[in-house]
């Protein structure tokens, strides 16, 4: 950074340093009335992603005692990578907090004696200055009380505010607190918590052993990673949010920021209803993509109806294809073929392809036109003939594959791996066809160069002889060369 934007950000601080909050002395115990000093005392049940606490059966308010503790973890953001988070609870986002409309909340912030800094807590749902965060500055080793009335139901993101504070919320400092309305909210079968957070380290993504906070890209709003609940894949494969067909799901989600506005979608499902913003008020139904502010949260609920993998995303998708911005909700339970009946038929198209200008074009718009003319006198021939295959590969392959793999076949270095003269696919007829099966993760090495991402199965997508196809087109590409791929071949290792 150079010296004047560094000494223009000081002046900058202290002129919002009061959004911060330091130190204040303790004024003592509150002194409660008769009223409620007589609530029902319980202490509330903690929960860390994607899990939430159970609905509150109770209809009258209790005394509520709430002890979240700080602590500063090193553990895995991306495979092989490290970042030391700061925590409500020991996850990121926080623990998830459920109380009650009506309900007195002692609400108790204990600071974990390894903790390097001090730490506060600023919670939306509460009236009264910063939220919690001017009585709640705790330095390492220490407990801080406080009592607040929970005034407005509804879904609201908490977060440290210690300065700085972009740096706090931007280590994991924030979670979500629900205050259900006096009548609780209509019950769902399956209820999750998911929180999308920036982080921006000095490597590059999935950079390898232990990242470290970086504040130039903080302050240019350049993220390293974008993340659900924390790390690279915390809620994919086996980790996936889970539902069975005909169930209605509810995600509280929230945006932590620091930064960044969310879209948040639901590839292949639509939001029955949206509590916009996260209020109590259901402002929208029948609804694709919902936008969440930084520092905001909503509910939505939605009906599964056919089984699949449903991803999650931030629909500004590089985000979610190259910043980990991605969970899965997976569906089980029987068919229904006329809600969703996956692919019927595949048939060869060509359109107006004879518009496309170059000679190159031209040719290949010829030759694809030779290979239709050759499948509707001989059909038999499409599956016999590698052009054929190549031909039909290449749309599959356009479709499904391109948007990670690119349509050189190059890949992008450290993210997505070649296909183009891949020394990792050509060693493996058997391994290459698995992996568009079943899809792939883990760390592999493709031409020297190391990976470690999600390749989603393709099974749900593609058929057999689509499958052959595709595998086709891309071991006969850009360099590669290898028999065709036969529907039996795809079949054996499906079986296995
Ligand atoms: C969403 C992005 C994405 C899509 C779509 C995708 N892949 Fe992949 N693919 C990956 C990633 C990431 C890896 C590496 C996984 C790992 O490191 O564990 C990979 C690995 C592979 C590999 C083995 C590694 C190599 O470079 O030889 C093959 C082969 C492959 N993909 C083929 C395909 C084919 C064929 C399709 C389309 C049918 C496809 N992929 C679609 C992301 C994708
Ligand atoms: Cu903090």
């Amino acid at each position: 950074m150079n010296k004047a934007r560094f000494l223009a950000g000081i002046l900058l601080a202290s002129s919002v340093a009061s959004a911060a909050e330091g130190p204040v002395a303790a004024l003592g115990r509150v002194q409660l009335p008769p009223d409620v000093a007589a609530l029902p005392v319980e202490e509330a049940i903690l929960t860390a992603p994607p899990h939430v606490p159970p609905p509150i059966k109770r209809r009258a308010p209790a005394r509520v005692v709430i002890h979240l503790e700080v602590r500063e973890v090193t553990t895995r953001i991306a495979d092989g990578t490290q970042y030391t988070f700061w925590t409500f609870g020991g996850s990121v986002p926080g623990s998830f907090l459920r109380v009650r409309k009506g309900d007195v909340v002692e609400f108790h912030l204990n600071n974990h004696p390894s903790s390097k800094l001090p730490h506060n807590i600023d919670l939306h749902a509460v009236t009264g200055s910063g939220g919690g965060a001017s009585s709640t500055f705790t330095a390492p080793g220490h407990s801080s009380q406080f009592t607040f009335k929970a005034l407005n139901p509804g879904l609201y993101v908490y977060h440290c505010a210690t300065a700085p504070v972009p740096m706090h919320i931007g280590n994991g400092m924030y979670g979500l607190i629900l205050v259900e309305p006096e009548e609780g909210l209509p019950p769902v079968d399956k209820e999750y918590y998911v929180m999308q957070g920036e982080f921006y380290t000095n490597g590059p993504y999935a950079g390898g052993g232990l990242q470290l906070f970086d504040t130039p890209k903080s302050i240019d709003e350049r993220p390293t990673y974008v993340l659900f609940n924390g790390s690279v894949g915390s809620i994919v494969g086996d980790k996936s949010l889970t539902a069975e067909v005909g169930q209605n799901v509810r995600i509280f989600f929230g945006v932590g920021g620091p930064n960044l506005t969310s879209s948040f979608h639901v590839i292949g499902e639509i939001f029955d209803k949206v509590y916009v913003e996260g209020g109590t008020h259901v402002a929208q139904h029948n609804v694709q993509t919902t936008m969440v502010p930084a520092g905001g949260a909503a509910i939505v609920d939605f009906k599964v109806d056919v089984p699949g993998t449903y991803v999650l995303v931030d629909h500004s998708l590089s985000r979610a294809f190259n910043k980990g911005a991605l969970g899965m909700l997976k569906v089980t339970g029987p068919e229904d073929r006329v809600i969703y009946s996956g692919k019927e038929v595949d048939a060869v198209y060509l359109g107006s392809a004879a518009e496309a200008g170059t000679v190159a074009a031209m040719r290949q718009d010829e030759l694809e036109k030779k290979i239709a003319a050759e499948i509707k006198s001989n059909p038999t021939i499409a599956n016999l003939t590698k052009e054929v295959q190549m031909s039909k590969g290449k749309q599959i392959y356009m479709q499904n594959c391109f948007a990670c793999h690119l349509p050189t076949g190059e890949g992008i270095p450290g993210v997505f791996p070649p296909l183009a003269k891949s020394d990792f696919m050509m060693a493996d007829r058997e391994r290459a066809i698995r992996i568009v099966l079943k899809g792939l993760n883990g760390p592999i090495t493709v031409n020297g160069q190391a990976y470690n991402g999600v390749m989603p199965p393709q099974s749900e997508i593609l058929n057999e002889e689509q499958m052959a196809d595709v595998l086709t087109y891309v071991t006969n590409m850009w360099g590669n060369t290898a028999n065709a791929f036969t529907v039996d071949e795809i079949r054996k290792v499906k079986g296995e």
